[in-house]
Parts: C-alpha cells; structure tokens; sequence
C-alpha cells in the first residue's frame, strides 16, 4: 500500500538529509527527544553508518557537538525538536562561533501556516542564533513530489560553510508537517533520488579543499622584519591539534625565539625542546624577571591565551613588530598591539616562514633564549621542591599532579575559572602529550561536562576533566552523558567560586561573600552515586595520586572530589609565585 504523501515527503527528506550528513564526513549526531524531529530521528535510526549520542537536555547534546569536534576536528549534527528546545543551543553555538568550531544544527519546526499563529511549541526559529551562524538556511516543509537535488545540495553547502575558513555553527530550520511518518510496515524501500547519488556513494556536490595561503613575498617580506630581532617571542595561543602546535615548535627553534606555549597550545604539557618555556607564566609572576625580559618583537600563533599576566606584561613593553597569526579574519588583539595580522592556514605559515629562517638564518642572540629556557627549568624545580613535602592538597598541587600522571593516550578537558589557570601556570612539563580541550571561545563555566562527553566519543580516548564545583553543579545534568564511558571528573570543590578572591572586589566583605563566593555547601557523593559514577575523596597527596592512578585504569566513570578552601587558596598562590621570585633574583 503507498503511505500517504506528507509522512512519504517527510521521511524522504529526511533520510536525504541524514544520509548526505554522513556521505559528507558528518557522521556523529547529538540528539535529544522531542516530537517535531521525529522524521530525523527515524532517517538517522535507520542509518547504519550514522553514531548517535542521546541525551535529554540540548544544552548538554549542543555542547557535546562541540566536544565532538575539539576532539576531531569533524562537526557533529545536532538534532532537536521545536520551541525553547532550540534556544537551549544558544551557548553551546556561541562558544563554537567565537572559537571556530564547525558544528550543524537541525532544528525541526512548525510549517508555514502554523508559524505566528499562537500554535503549541511554536517560536521564531530560522533567525534564533543570530549572527552567531556562518550561514543559515529555513528549509520549506516535505512535499511530494521532493526535488531530492534541492536537499541534496543544501546539505553540501551547509557543510561547506561550517568547515571552510572561518568555520562554524550553520543552522538547518527544517519544517515537518503531521503526521510525521509512515506507518512501520509501510517504510520506503527504495529512495528516489537521482541514480548518479545512488550509485556513486558520495556528495551531491563535491566542494573543493581551498585553504587560505599566504602570499610568498608576505612572507618574505616579514622574515625582513623579523630577522633583526635580538629578543623576540613566538607565542603558541590555543590551537586545535598537537600537530599546529609542533609546527610553531619548529618555527620558533628555526626562529631561535622562545616558545611561551599556552594550555591550549598542544605542547604545553610533555613537551620538550631547546626554546620551549612551558613554566612561563609562573615566571611573569616576578617583576625582576619581567624587567629583564622585555621583548622587541612577538609572534603569536593561535587563538587568545589564557595568561592574564603575559596580556599585561606585553601592554606594558609594547614590542613592534607584534604579528598575530590566525586561521580566521576576526581580530585578536584585545590589547590593540598588533602591528600586523595574517590570516592563513598555520602548517603552511610555520613551514614557509621557517624556510625563509633556514636561508637567511636569524641575527640570534643565544642568550636571550637560554635565559628564559634556564629561568623556565629553575621555576619547574622550585614548583617540585615546594610540593615535594605537601601532604596537604592544594589546587595548583592537584592540576600539577594530574599534568604529571596523566596517562600516555588519554586526554584532558579543562573547566573555565581557576582550573584552567592552575594548569597554565604550574603543570609539570613532564608529564604525557596529552590533548587539552577547553572551551575558551567565549570563556563560559557552562557545558563543561557535556563538552567532555562529545570530546571522549570522538576521539576515543580516555579523559580527565579537571572542574571547579560551580561550573560541575551548573552541568551537573550532563554527568548522565558519561555513564559507561572512560573519564576521571576531578572537582576542586573549594565551596563556590574560587577565582573571585583574587579580584579586588573580594576586599568587600560586605557583600563579597554571598554575592561572588557564593558558597554552595553541597558534596557530590551523591550526585557520583545517581549518576553511576565511581567516587573517591582522597585528603592527602599520596592518597589523590593512588585515586586517581586507579581511576584512570578503571573502564568506567569515576569522580574524585578534592575539598580546598578558598581563602588559603588565595594565600598558596601567593606563597608559591612569591618564593619563585626570591628563587630567581637568587
Ligand atoms: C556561564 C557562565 N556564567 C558565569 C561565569 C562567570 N564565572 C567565571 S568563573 C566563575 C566561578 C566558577 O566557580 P568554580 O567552577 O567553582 O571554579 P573556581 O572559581 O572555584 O576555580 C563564574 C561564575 C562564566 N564564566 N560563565
Ligand atoms: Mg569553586
């Protein structure tokens, strides 16, 4: 019996627009339930080389789309019915918009005639992420007959434009009229799409590769410049893969200039080369120091980075040339420093310039570089010395520990707020070349676990996230997105948030506290136990390092809970940078 033509119309557009995600390389689909998107959800069912994670909040699925492609550099699809549903992509679409994170939204919706009509779960949908898309498209509702090259192409392009400089979020308005689908024995056996599509396997339309390269003479023309420099600084930002971050390693040993390599550079941590100053951040924490290292140029790789105390350290001695090298057009110069920006694909830029240096070979002056490699390596002892007889735990001796015993394949998400600091600034650069993920587009504590869930599925590995208690209470739902997956949730739960006790509104203790601290009083032995995560509440150093040995060799989930205080946070902070400045003025 042929079913009848809108459920036909919708389960045909559908299963072309699943099955044309997938024959792009957009295989993963985030997806939470809901009644609108049903005819996805039946195409992506029936699509046996589509992966699918479900969860019940789209907060937690759009972020683990982002998670899913910070580990793979790969969008995922996110599926989601109508109405406020929607709207709960907001942040995730934000974060992957300020930070290049490709990533395509499917949002189901009501047709034409029920839009504005006061209809049940009905809003203004195709504009709803504003300028926070790369490009958005409000399909019409399924009708037969389906010109399947309408959707075909609209998918194709849809995925060009979230992958292509400068990638990023598109959205996919897709209206479905009821009833949704055929009955189940009344499916479609065969697609009638064009035989072309059907036989060959791949896209519809095949977008060429481009990526943005840089003009040769550019090129040469800024090894002119940079060629005099006695005392210059590559700095490696955020980056999206260990192999961005190797490049500029070679660049800067080619260079001759030392490498202050954020978290998120991909060689902070288990990295080692002559100009590499992963402790740099510690080291700008001395004002002789930073008197004694002012720079005369600097070369920035990368996204934004995280150290507050470089941004005010290169304010304050202003080098020139200050060139920025990013992969996108928008601007990266809070400080308004850059003399010159470059918009081009990293790899290429490294190897072109680093030839331009292997020709004529830079002016270096060895000292400059030794210095802060010597200065980099006595922070690091000092940092070992002064640990070595806490038994007491402590934040920065917790992201230390975790940087240090990490294991060699797993990987590490890192929280917004202190977590992410204390690994800049004190991890051990000993430890396992781990990746490190953190959501630093738009710097929120939100997302932060469903983040970790995407990142653990798409690239397979093993996790640690380390999360400060607001930003795990604020998502605390997603813990459901870990159960049966391989992760250590280290929380620093220091009773609300730690980072404000070290802005001067904490000297008003007027209203510091219930404003900004915002103690919470809650433990999460109970949330582990809900959520089927494994607990431990380790009190001593030896004993966090046996916790979080075991759960890193356990299969499943695990929650370790370090209990800090806020006010002697503040004060070990203070005492370890402090005692590292005495150290090197010795
Ligand atoms: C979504 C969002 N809301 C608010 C903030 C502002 N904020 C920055 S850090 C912070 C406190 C985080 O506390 P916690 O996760 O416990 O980390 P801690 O500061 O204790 O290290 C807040 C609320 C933010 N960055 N993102
Ligand atoms: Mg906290």
């Amino acid at each position: 019996m042929t079913p009848p033509a809108a459920p036909r119309a919708n389960l045909l557009w559908a299963t072309l627009i699943v099955g044309e995600l997938v024959r792009n390389g957009v295989g993963f689909f985030c997806v939470a339930p809901g009644s609108r998107s049903t005819p996805l959800v039946a195409a992506l069912a029936s699509n046996e080389k589509a992966e699918s994670l479900v969860h019940f909040d789209e907060r937690g699925t759009a972020f683990a789309a982002v998670g899913y492609a910070r580990a793979t550099g790969l969008p995922a699809a996110w599926i989601t019915t109508s109405g406020t549903a929607v709207a709960n992509g907001l942040p995730a679409v934000v974060e992957a918009a300020t930070d290049g994170v490709p990533m395509i939204l499917l949002t189901a919706d009501r047709p034409p005639e029920l839009r504005q009509t006061g209809a049940n779960q009905t809003i203004d949908q195709p504009d709803i992420f504003g300028d926070y898309v790369r490009w958005r498209f409000d399909l019409p509702a399924p009708e037969e007959p389906v010109d399947p090259t309408m959707v075909l192409t609209t998918i194709d392009q849809a995925v060009y434009r979230t992958r292509r400089a400068p990638s990023g979020p598109v959205h996919l308005n897709l209206m479905f009229r009821e009833p949704f689908l055929p009955d189940p024995d009344e499916y479609l056996d065969k697609l009638p799409a064009p035989d072309r599509w059907q036989k060959c396997g791949e896209p519809y339309t095949r977008y060429a590769a481009t990526k943005p390269s840089v003009d040769p003479d550019e090129v040469e023309r800024l090894w002119e410049a940079l060629r005099p420099v006695e005392q210059g600084l590559v700095v490696a930002g955020r980056l999206p893969s260990r192999k961005q971050g190797e490049a500029v390693l070679r660049l800067a040993d080619a260079l001759d200039w030392p490498l202050l390599p954020d978290v998120g550079s991909q060689v902070r941590l288990g990295t080692a080369s002559r100009n590499l100053v992963p402790l740099y951040d510690a080291l700008l924490a001395s004002d002789r120091f930073k008197e004694e290292h002012t720079p005369e140029a600097v070369l920035h790789v990368g996204g934004r980075a995280v150290s507050k105390r470089l941004d005010q350290f290169l304010s304050r001695s202003r080098p020139i040339p200050y060139v920025v090298v990013r992969e996108n057009p928008f601007r990266l110069d809070p400080g308004h420093r850059a003399t010159q920006s470059v918009e081009t694909d990293v790899m290429d830029f490294c190897a072109a310039l680093r030839q331009a240096a292997e020709r004529r070979p830079p002016e270096s002056n060895a000292s400059w570089t030794a210095g802060w490699r010597a200065a980099s390596e006595q922070a690091d002892g000092h940092l070992d010395r002064f640990f070595a007889d806490t038994k007491e735990l402590n934040e920065p001796l917790v992201a230390r520990l975790v940087s240090r015993y990490v294991p060699e394949g797993h990987g590490l998400c890192v929280a917004s707020s202190m977590p992410i600091r204390d690994v800049d600034t004190f991890a051990a650069p000993d430890g396992a070349p781990v990746p490190v993920a953190a959501n630093r587009g738009a710097s929120g504590i939100d997302g932060t676990v469903a983040t970790t869930a995407g990142f653990v599925r798409g690239s397979g590995r093993p996790l640690t996230l380390l999360i400060g208690d607001l930003a795990l209470l604020h998502d605390l739902n997603s813990l459901a997105m870990l159960r049966d997956l391989p992760v250590v949730v280290v929380v620093l739960n220091n009773n609300g948030g730690a980072i404000f006790s070290f802005l001067p509104v904490a000297r008003h203790k007027a209203f510091f506290e219930p404003y900004f601290g915002t103690p919470q009083g809650l433990s999460f032995e109970h949330a582990a136990e809900m959520f089927g995560l494994g607990y431990e509440y380790p009190s001593s150093a030896p004993e966090f390092v046996e916790a979080y040995r075991a759960a890193c060799a356990r299969n499943g989930p695990t929650l370790i809970e370090v209990r800090t205080d806020r006010e002697e946070n503040v004060a070990v902070h203070s005492r370890l940078l402090e005692t590292l400045s005495v150290q090197l003025q010795g």
